[in-house]
């Protein structure tokens, strides 16, 4: 059935032209006849009981509509849920007022709201709001907060709120067997995901009907209806949920936040479309955060680099509550994925969940990978180190062998297919690794400090299975869903469930669709982001959307296809088995003049005058594609530095990334994606991180403070792929929208530890700011940092 004339066509992505023509519709652009503006008062205490807000000056104030508190909408607000309940870890979940009654927990919790006629009365009267707060001790660390005897944060919720365990194989034999053991403390930074469009919501409640259409930044529409309505005690058949153009979200605009139900309970409140939107100073405090682990482990290796076990503990901040996906992320997308490319045998490792007087944690790209990619090969690298083998050896003895494939790790999870010596082969060629090496030798001998990185990663993603979602208790599915509409004419809408805001899958899916259909591209057109309009689906991110909504559009097809057999059969007096389709036109097997077009066949299912016995009419299909198990792509990324001994600057040479997502459906947007994802993942290497001091207050609140990658800080990326195609999936695709982000942090880190080795640094901390860098240079050349 399928032909292959767009699959792998380098096409530029459709919804570009309107993106860079100020042509989109973001959440801000709503414009309702009517709409008033909320505005939120934030704490700014990181733990205080709250004694009083008085918001008398404030409702005085021209312009203002109402003034609400936590008591106000505490009785008609459920609190917001956390949604990824994780088993046998004793997960104990504190409950989140969508604004603060009693006690503020972080610097930015919701205190008070503020609706006027616009957004700048509406902020001036915010400021105009008392609160009283009576200061309480402050817990930032997650180290700290999960000590026997700490302060706890909530009164009926310890600070650890789950303590999550994964053993597999013999791990105490194998240390007593070991060679080499190597400890090490590894501090994986916190994030702000920084997506250029900050949060939105717009409501508009109809009191006739009880309808409630809500505009909102958010990457799963499914989901926020569905958890919307459990917060607004409200149907979900009466909660339309539209994400327009959302502008990015690196997984901060996966969870359900307390303005997004808000906002709606103000417009249903006051008979008035209302809308919120988020600055930047807000979005660094009130939106998610990523990362922000603290992890011993160690590892033991034989002398010729074979690598047998982990153990160790991390302790993983989840800020002041558990956010919607929060307990998943440093468990099930981190913890299982701690054997990575390697036949590794044992492994025995606690994650403690830990709520501190932070912002919450949740999802950033790669979420809970990037960390285990780290920590995985960092610890490779040492080994390499202390062995004395060469780290690309290091890595080649241990890789699960091609022929092993599905192959079962020690954390119980299956990989699909994998060759990770082609990736590695293919990464080290493009770079020139042993010429490199050669150059190394030179420059040290110069005084000059180059480095080498590798990291060879492997990473899960295209989230389901369903019935494993279930398990690991995600309260929700994993499927993709995909409705395919042929109209009279021939042209073909899809409506799919998942929600992409700037992967590409409207150019993507279109491609697969006019392939498997045989029509034209341009007649295929892919809409996403309404629950109005699309069928339910649980949204874009654990870089899914390909694999899953994928397998629907190519079940979708198949079920229009054989009806169309059936009306072509009919039409052409022919029976069902002779027909044949190809390229868009139902034959006769043998004679190919003999034939349909799919936009005659559709045209006449449409009128529907001259139908076969027991045909209905129409072309119309859906499906929901539950993958029978995870993809797991993977890849080899090298990166060569110079670390400038007297400032303390990396130059970043070269940077190679070799992935691997199985059939690569646009090598355009794929190079988009990678490029994208590599940036992040650098500047968490290189720049970023959020800090916070002991008051709880965020050091690093602006964009003045919190270094943002610029693209003078990039390094041209060389890309290039291997193909080892999902044996599973239909189109055997695996997802690409995270691997830069979880390959590209561990090699650089490993580039600048490798540059740095002749100083005897086996280790450094993140981010490798010249400064830190600089210090630790003169420290160990015995200088005065
Ligand atoms: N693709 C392809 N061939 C493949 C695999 C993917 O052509 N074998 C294409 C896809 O069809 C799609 C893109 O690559 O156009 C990424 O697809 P996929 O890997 O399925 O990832 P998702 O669409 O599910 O996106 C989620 C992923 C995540 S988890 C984060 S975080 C992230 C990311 O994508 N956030 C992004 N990329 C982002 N890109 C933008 N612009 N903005 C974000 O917020």
């Amino acid at each position: 059935m399928a032909v292959s004339k767009l699959f792998g066509a380098r096409i530029k992505r459709r919804d570009d032209p309107q993106l860079i023509t100020g042509k989109a519709t973001y959440t801000d652009d709503v414009k309702l006849p009517g709409l008033v503006y909320a505005a939120v008062v934030r704490s700014t205490h990181a733990h205080a009981r709250l004694k009083s807000v008085d918001v008398s000056k404030a409702r005085k104030h021209p312009g203002v509509l109402a003034v609400y508190t936590g008591k106000d909408v505490a009785d008609a607000l459920a609190p917001v849920p956390c949604a990824w309940l994780v088993p046998g870890c004793d997960l104990k979940i504190p409950p989140r007022p969508v604004l603060a009654v009693d006690r503020v927990r972080y610097v930015g919790e919701a205190v008070a709201v503020v609706v006027a006629q616009n957004r700048y009365l509406a902020r001036d009267a915010a400021e105009l709001i008392q609160v009283s707060y009576e200061p309480l001790p402050v817990l930032v660390n997650q180290e700290q907060a999960a000590q026997p005897g700490a302060m706890q944060i909530h009164a009926d919720v310890p600070n650890v709120c789950f303590s999550w365990k994964l053993q597999g194989g013999d791990t105490e034999a194998a240390f007593k067997s070991a060679d080499v053991v190597i400890k090490q403390r590894f501090r994986n930074t916190r994030l702000i995901p920084n997506a250029m469009e900050a949060r939105a919501v717009t409501a508009q409640y109809n009191s006739g009907t009880g309808d409630m259409t809500i505009w909102v930044t958010t990457q799963n529409p499914h989901i926020h209806r569905f958890v919307l309505s459990i917060i607004l005690k409200m149907s979900e058949t009466k909660i339309r949920v539209i994400a327009p153009e959302v502008g990015g979200g690196f997984g901060s605009k996966i969870p359900v936040y307390p303005e997004d139900a808000l906002i709606p309970h103000l417009a249903r409140e006051l008979g008035r479309p209302v809308k919120w939107a988020e600055d930047r100073r807000e979005n660094y405090v009130a939106t998610t955060h990523g990362r922000d682990h603290i992890t011993d482990l160690e590892v033991a290796a034989k002398k010729d680099g074979t690598l047998l076990a982990f153990r160790g503990k991390t302790y993983a901040n989840l800020g002041a509550y558990a956010s919607l996906a929060a307990p998943g992320v440093p468990t099930i997308l981190h913890g299982l994925m701690l054997a990575g490319c390697y036949t590794i045998s044992a492994v025995d490792y606690t994650v403690h969940g830990v709520l501190t007087n932070t912002t919450p944690v949740d999802a950033y790209r790669g979420a809970g990978r990037p960390e285990a990619t780290y920590l995985v090969e960092r610890m490779v690298d040492l080994v390499a180190f202390k062995t004395g083998l060469d780290p690309a050896e290091v890595r080649r003895r241990n890789f699960i062998p091609k022929d092993k494939f599905p192959y079962t790790v020690v954390t119980g999870v299956s990989y699909d297919s994998g060759d990770y010596d082609a990736s590695l082969n293919k990464a080290l060629q493009m770079i020139g690794y042993d010429a490199f090496r050669k150059e190394q030798t030179v420059a040290r001998k110069q005084g000059r400090y180059l480095g080498i990185g590798l990291c060879t990663y492997v990473e899960i993603c295209g989230l389901g299975p369903s019935p494993v979602a279930g398990a690991v208790g995600f309260q929700g599915g994993l499927y993709g869903s995909a409705m395919i509409r042929i109209a009279p004419t021939g042209k073909v809408q899809v409506f799919i469930g998942e929600s992409p805001h700037g992967q590409g899958e409207k150019t993507t899916f279109a491609q697969v669709t006019a392939d498997q259909l045989g029509v034209p591209y341009d007649d295929v057109e892919i809409i996403a982001g309404d629950t109005a309009n699309t069928p339910m689906g649980w949204g874009t991110y654990g870089s899914r959307t390909t694999t899953v909504g994928g397998g629907a559009i190519f079940t979708a097809c198949g079920r229009l296809i054989e009806k169309g057999k059936k009306i072509a059969a009919h039409l052409l007096e022919a029976a069902e088995a002779d027909i044949v389709f190809n390229d868009g036109r139902f034959s006769i097997k043998g004679s190919p003049d003999r034939m349909r077009t799919i936009q005659d066949v559709t045209l006449q299912a449409t009128l529907a005058w001259n139908l076969p016995a027991g045909v209905e009419p129409g072309m119309e299909a859906i499906a929901f594609y539950d993958p029978p198990n995870f993809v797991y792509p993977f890849g080899a990324h090298v990166c060569t530095v110079e670390v400038d001994p007297n400032t303390g600057e990396t130059a970043l040479l070269r940077y190679v990334a070799v992935d691997d997502c199985g059939k690569v459906i646009n090598p355009l947007i794929v190079d988009g994606q990678v490029h994208g994802g590599i940036t992040q993942g650098l500047a968490q290497a290189l720049l970023e991180e959020a800090v916070y001091d002991e008051n709880g207050q965020m050091l690093t609140a602006s964009m003045l403070d919190y270094a943002v990658p610029k693209a003078f800080h990039m390094p041209r990326f060389e890309t290039a792929h291997t193909v080892t195609p999902s044996p599973h999936h239909p189109l055997g695709v695996k997802g690409v929208g995270e691997t830069g982000t979880i390959a590209s942090t561990a090699t650089v880190a490993n580039a600048i530890i490798d540059a740095l080795s002749p100083l005897g640094i086996t280790h450094l901390d993140m981010p490798f700011t010249p400064r830190r860098l600089w210090h630790e240079i003169q420290v160990r050349k015995g200088g005065r940092p």
